[in-house]
């Protein structure tokens, strides 16, 4: 009995805050994670199906100083943005949550907190690097280099995309300031430490890694790559102001590493989603624990491989050394997707974003689906062409899934109306008939048990190609006895091919609940029944006598050589937009939407000249202006300390928004704001008129 007592605690990577989702996100590790868990659930076992936006670290940051807003806007926009376009694509999270949270917070606090106490961690003053011109340290992506492993110029200071290997900054051959591009100089700055090398050589440990025994193969090589090499201790705080604050003395500004923070993320968005499930306050400590600290609960993380270092070693090693919880069992990671002969990319918008695919084929989440768990990465890297999704749309969806489904209704409709009129036991004498009919049920047991394996071992792609072949062996039974001839001559038999053909259509309806939750649903309500079950796949009659059918209507429409020709211009315009601008890296061509000549007209926008400048106490960006506008002085904040010393300001021409509503910052009233150029560093230059103009001048 103990092993149906175990549940299922799966996780899908939380995504930066900082971007809508593409084709890649969905097919590395949110639509594997949703396969599978669609499946535990139809098998009856308990699952929470966990993620939620990572909304802490530097790409947040990045992101922030190049859209000129705050983090907080950066992750509130995009928040929700990727919610939606997972709920679009019938990704059924049980819950779906966010770092910023004060669960979160509270939760990687306390978790901190208590390997603090333990003196798990080593406390270090060590030589950062640091950027002179933006007077920040340089943590993390803030940093980029070449990968000392593999050579990539474009490493980040925590790690190398291209191999996966986990980097500090110090690591990194001709290390660069993201922020300036300026070589950066080595400052003293204290932090803490996780000994990883320590922590390896423990039995705890050193037992818990025969699991890697049973994983894939890409995790198995990586991380005994990595184990091999002796791992480094790993700072777990960092000199930044965006995260989670390190909660203990003598760390003031400073916040936890993200990728210390994040994986405990699942942890908060399972206290979450208990609370959301309606657990009882008091009840809520203990529920939470039941899945993290509960030999009882399989820990699943999927993630893409950039993300193995982390869940398979680092964040096991933390809730080891935390000594109350379980530890993954399996981490199902994928390697790439490349589109077109390319690899992904946000930056050069190389990408399929769900929401525009959504936008150009309405109501198709999915045949995007079905082409991306059909060329998963699982393995290698695949690849995603327009061509490719045509012909799988086409020549599987279309024309075996769909097509035996809709022969079958439309059959059935011209016949009997759509009601179900026979059991099958009065099946023809017709041996040749029978012969087909045997071979196809054999075909169709073989495939469910293929597919039902598959899924277990997260051979996904397996999977789906075993249930198309139930499909395909019913598109085969009909081929080979033609009910549509043998209506002329043996009605009974036509009677019996029909029942058969739709107890396939009620297999394929259970069957295609985990790859394309959308279809089959459609199908349930086609064949006239309210709910199918799982474990009804293995009986012979699912659709009964005197069911009445829906009217036929087709699962899946053709995908002609006009749609596909429109992704692959606007594909075409994006290369060239690149060739010709080699460095586009940047998000500045990133659009805001019109506005009208009247809601221009509202700006009043002035001439001014500084008159004063001085550091406002205490605050690092800040400077207070005194700002001549001709008919009256201002005081104006502006957030420009590091870029202008006070006096190079004084006597300078700007621009200033005149009728901008007074705002209060740090207890001083700034009265308008000044007109300021950003680069893609989120360096700024102040905007003024090119001629010496009175103060007070009209900027129009
Ligand atoms: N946000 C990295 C990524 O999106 C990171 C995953 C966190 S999982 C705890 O690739
Ligand atoms: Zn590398």
């Amino acid at each position: 009995m103990k092993a149906n007592t175990k549940r299922y605690l799966v996780t899908a990577a939380l995504p930066y805050a900082n971007g809508p989702v593409h084709i890649g996100h969905l097919a590395g590790c949110y639509l594997p994670a949703d396969v599978y868990v669609r499946y535990l659930r139809a098998i009856g076992k308990d699952v929470l199906f966990i993620c939620g936006s990572d909304e802490h670290g530097v790409p947040i940051t990045i992101k922030a100083k190049k859209e000129g807003i705050t983090p907080q806007q950066v992750v509130d926009k995009y928040d929700g943005i990727m919610k939606n376009a997972f709920k679009d694509f019938g990704i059924d999270f049980s819950y779906y949550g966010r770092t910023s949270s004060q669960v979160h917070h509270e939760t990687a606090q306390t978790f901190f907190k208590n390997l603090y106490d333990k003196g798990v961690f080593e406390e270090e003053v060590t030589q950062q690097y640091y950027d002179e011109e933006a007077k920040q340290f340089l943590a993390d992506r803030y940093i980029t280099g070449t990968c000392p492993r593999c050579g990539n110029p474009n490493a980040y200071g925590d790690q190398c995309e291209k191999c996966g290997t986990a980097l500090s900054p110090t690591d990194l051959i001709n290390p660069k300031s993201a922020l300036s591009g300026a070589a950066p100089v080595l400052r003293e700055t204290k932090n803490w430490f996780l000994p990883m090398g320590k922590i390896q050589d423990s039995p705890a440990f050193q037992e818990y890694i025969k699991r890697f025994e049973h994983w894939k193969s890409n995790i198995k090589g990586q991380c005994a790559s990595w184990l091999n090499e002796g791992l480094q201790s790993r700072a777990m705080t960092r000199d930044l102001d965006w995260g989670v604050p390190v909660p203990i003395d003598g760390a003031e500004g400073k916040v936890l590493y993200v990728w210390f923070d994040a994986p405990i993320g699942y942890i908060s968005a399972t206290k979450e989603a208990l609370i959301a499930r309606g657990q009882k306050p008091e009840a809520r400590s203990l529920a939470w624990q039941d899945w993290w600290q509960n030999e009882e609960t399989e820990l699943i993380h999927f993630i893409g491989k950039d993300n193995i270092v982390f869940h398979a070693i680092i964040f096991p090693m933390m809730l080891l050394t935390h000594g109350q919880y379980i530890l993954p069992s399996n981490v199902p990671a994928n390697e790439f997707l490349n589109l077109e002969g390319d690899k992904i990319s946000t930056s050069r918008n190389w990408a399929v974003w769900l929401h525009e695919y959504l936008h150009d084929f309405p109501n198709k989440q999915d045949e995007l689906r079905y082409v991306l768990t059909s060329i998963a990465p699982e393995t290698k890297d695949s690849e995603f062409t327009w061509k490719d999704y045509q012909t799988r749309v086409n020549s599987e969806l279309v024309s075996i899934f769909g097509n035996f489904v809709n022969r079958v209704l439309v059959l059935c409709e011209k016949y009997y109306g759509g009601r179900v009129t026979d059991d099958g036991g009065r099946m023809t004498e017709d041996g040749r008939v029978m012969e087909v009919r045997k071979h196809c049920f054999e075909q169709v047991a073989a495939s469910i048990v293929e597919m039902e394996q598959c899924l277990g071992e997260v051979k996904l792609r397996d999977a789906q190609a075993a249930f198309i072949n139930i499909a395909r062996a019913g598109n085969k039974y009909l081929a080979d006895t033609e009910p549509w001839k043998l209506a002329k001559t043996d009605e009974e038999a036509v009677k019996g091919i029909l029942f058969d053909a739709l107890q396939i259509c009620g297999k394929l309806a259970i069957a295609a609940a985990p790859f394309l939750p959308h279809t089959a649903a459609k199908l349930t309500q086609l064949l006239g029944v309210r709910e199918l079950k799982w474990n009804q796949l293995k009986e012979e009659v699912i659709i009964a006598v005197g069911t009445q059918l829906a009217k036929p209507e087709i699962l899946y429409k053709q995908v002609e050589d006009e749609e596909i020709n429109v992704q692959l211009a606007r594909l075409e315009a994006i290369k060239k937009a690149n060739q010709a601008q080699p460095s586009t890296t940047s998000n500045l061509n990133e659009l805001k939407p019109h506005i009208s000549y009247e809601d221009f007209e509202k700006l009043d926008l002035r001439v001014g000249k500084v008159i004063a400048a001085e550091k406002v106490p205490k605050a690092d960006k800040l400077l207070n202006l005194t700002v001549d506008l001709g008919f009256e002085q201002r005081t104006i904040l502006s957030g420009i300390a590091e870029y202008y010393k006070p006096e190079e300001l004084v006597g300078k021409l700007v621009t200033v928004v005149a009728n901008l509503a007074p705002r209060k910052i740090r207890g001083i009233e700034s009265q308008g704001m000044l007109l300021m150029a950003g680069n893609d560093f989120g360096k700024l230059y102040s905007v003024g008129p090119e001629q010496d103009i009175e103060p007070g001048s009209v900027v129009k």
